[in-house]
């Protein structure tokens, strides 16, 4: 039995998902976040020594990390669903988002969050001017442009063609569903960008994306 290891307010969100979409049968341990630090409990650790989400076991085997789970999940059990066919271009896209989303367009967001923090932790007054004019310049030299630079080039990915590797929805849309509602809820993904907005709203429609947000629990990605 497939059992994914699933935090709360997480990226394991997808795993469920993909899981849904392949009408696959799965378990879910719950893990819930510190509410002050916002980490993942120790307990995560002995299932994998990152102690992240999402991570899946699967009898024998574990394996973490997003990209890495949804390649498993295909290879295993997929049967050639949800990913486009060897050698096509589709399939070079599909490849390229399943790396980009974690390794180029998660960064920029992760950044933007923690220097959010910095600008309202609190902190002995006179520390705080120098925290904050450190936090708004770092985000307006590099952190902004990066969000918006990522956020132009995936609105211009589904100017040519309505899902992310080609005509039909595949584990990609799923891999970069979690940037870009992140992005949505605080990287400035608004109406700006219509074809961007236009996914998320297909993709919440989807009748597994909403049977996994049943199993896995409602989520917040502020
Ligand atoms: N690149 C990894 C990121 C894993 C990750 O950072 N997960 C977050 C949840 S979205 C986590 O476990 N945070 C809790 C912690 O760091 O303690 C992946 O895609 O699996």
């Amino acid at each position: 039995m497939i059992v994914v290891h699933h935090l709360n307010n997480s990226r394991s969100q997808r795993i469920l998902w993909l899981l849904e979409e392949l009408g696959l049968p799965y378990e879910i341990k719950q893990y819930q976040r510190d509410p002050k630090t916002m980490l993942a409990p120790p307990e995560l650790r002995a299932v994998h020594p990152l102690g992240k989400s999402p991570v899946i076991t699967d009898g024998a085997v574990t394996v973490a990390e997003s990209g890495a789970i949804i390649e498993y999940l295909l290879e295993t059990y997929g049967e050639g669903r949800l990913v486009p066919p060897a050698g096509t271009p589709d399939k070079r896209r599909f490849t390229y988002i399943l790396h980009y989303a974690e390794g180029s367009a998660m960064p920029p967001l992760l950044l933007k969050l923690v220097f959010d923090k910095v600008e309202t932790s609190p902190m002995p007054f006179f520390a705080k001017p120098i925290a904050r004019g450190i936090a708004q310049k770092v985000k307006s030299s590099f952190i902004m442009p990066n969000l918006k630079a990522n956020l132009d080039f995936l609105e211009g990915e589904l100017k040519q063609s309505t899902w992310f590797a080609g005509a039909a929805f595949t584990a990609a849309d799923i891999q970069i569903s979690f940037a870009l509602e992140a992005a949505a809820a605080r990287g400035g993904l608004d109406a700006r960008y219509p074809k961007l907005s236009d996914f998320l709203q297909r993709i919440h429609a989807r009748p597994a994306y909403q049977r996994a947000l049943e199993r896995g629990g409602k989520y917040d990605y502020a």
